[in-house]
């Protein structure tokens, strides 16, 4: 006798019973991969409402993980590691030139996984709509860590992301960002609590976006530095990039810190737009603290200590009040200059680790470094 499916013995049933509902192959709703084959079919199946979770590993896939497919607000698709295990995406067995995952799709949640040594950017997020990423690594990469890029790139939120030690070997370091917002517009993006450092060109880059994006709560550190050996090596550095390409757009950027970058700390880099910056640090930086030469920026209880080429270089549209280089504002001192803290594991919770670091106790001026 012929067995049937249970599939067609239930579209039969349901057939015979003159019912509109067709049944259809039931979905787990959370998948457990522990390999590079499954964690690779995994997101390429997933569909609203699947949770994937990845068992602890470093998993080496030989093509970009990627998807087009579409969560939604009520039912997102989840990217994630099982419990508080510790998992390594690495791009070390991809083909040169490959990043190692791309989503042009909206509301993923991707946290608690590392991406690194990818032979080009590691993750790039291309016209999404309310992905939320969080305590993500994208680490010593052959470009940018972390990308959003495209028109209808909106209500992305990047919180807790550590990206460090990316570098474009083949263009001398000149365009691997610790965070690229480039080329692309759409409103609602948020950068906070990221720690961006030893990137080859700068902690983040937002290159012609005509949207406006918030920074709050990040570190911007030791960009731009040559570390790799490289005679001709043409990394930028800034802390901040905040525009380029000609766009007009007031970016925010909050509460955040730049310290040791090879440029400057905070930088308009041509945007002419209204950019506010409040209550930020800019310390050691071989450039100025804050560069907005041609911008309508509006600079308020920044503190600038320590830089190369000095505190503030300003043009005449700017806005500056309660900023330490305005007359009558005084310049508290920090507590330590000791930066080895900021390296140290973040807490339980993702948020950046506990320090002194450029603290000043002040309830007025500079970043709170938390
Ligand atoms: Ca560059
Ligand atoms: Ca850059």
């Amino acid at each position: 006798m012929r067995r049937i499916s249970t599939f067609t013995a239930l579209a039969v049933t349901t057939a015979s019973l003159g019912l509109a509902v067709i049944a259809t192959p039931a979905h787990a709703a959370t998948v457990v991969v522990s390999n590079s084959t499954d964690l690779t079919n995994a997101i390429k199946n997933a569909t609203a409402g699947t949770v994937i979770q990845v068992r602890a590993g470093t998993y080496y896939p030989t093509a970009t993980l990627q998807s087009t497919t579409n969560g939604t607000s009520s039912a997102p698709i989840t990217l994630t590691a099982y419990g508080s295990e510790t998992v390594k995406i690495d791009g070390s067995s991809l083909p040169s030139g490959s990043w190692i995952f791309k989503l042009t799709a909206d509301y993923w949640n991707v946290s608690n996984l590392t991406f690194q040594n990818s032979p080009d950017s590691a993750v790039v997020c291309q016209s999404c709509t309310g992905t939320n990423w969080s305590n993500v690594k994208t680490i010593n990469g052959g470009d940018s860590g972390f990308t959003l890029t495209g028109d209808g790139t909106v209500n992305n939120t990047v919180k807790n992301l550590d990206s460090y030690g990316n570098y474009d070997a083949a263009t001398h370091g000149q365009n691997a960002d610790g965070v690229a917002i480039k080329f692309g517009s759409g409103t609602g993006n948020l950068v906070t609590g990221a720690r961006l450092y030893n990137n080859s060109d700068d902690g983040i880059d937002l290159w012609s976006f005509s949207s406006p994006v918030t920074i709050e709560h990040s570190w911007s550190f030791g960009n731009g530095i040559n570390r790799w050996g490289d005679s001709a090596f043409e990394g930028n550095g800034n802390g901040y990039k905040l525009g380029g390409n000609g766009v007009t757009v007031a970016h925010v950027v909050n509460n955040s810190a730049a310290w040791g970058n090879s440029g400057n700390g905070f930088t308009e880099n041509s945007n002419t737009g209204a950019i506010v910056i409040n209550r930020t640090t800019a310390y050691a930086n071989s450039g100025s603290g804050y560069y907005f030469a041609t911008s309508s920026a509006k600079l308020g209880k920044n503190l600038a200590v320590s830089n190369g080429g000095g505190s503030v270089s300003k043009g005449s549209a700017v806005t500056s009040a309660g900023n330490n280089w305005d007359s009558g504002i005084s310049t508290p001192s920090f507590v330590s200059t000791d930066a080895s803290t900021t390296y140290n594991a973040r807490s339980s919770s993702g948020t950046l680790p506990s320090t002194t670091f450029l603290t000043t106790g002040s309830t007025t001026i500079g970043a709170t470094m938390n």
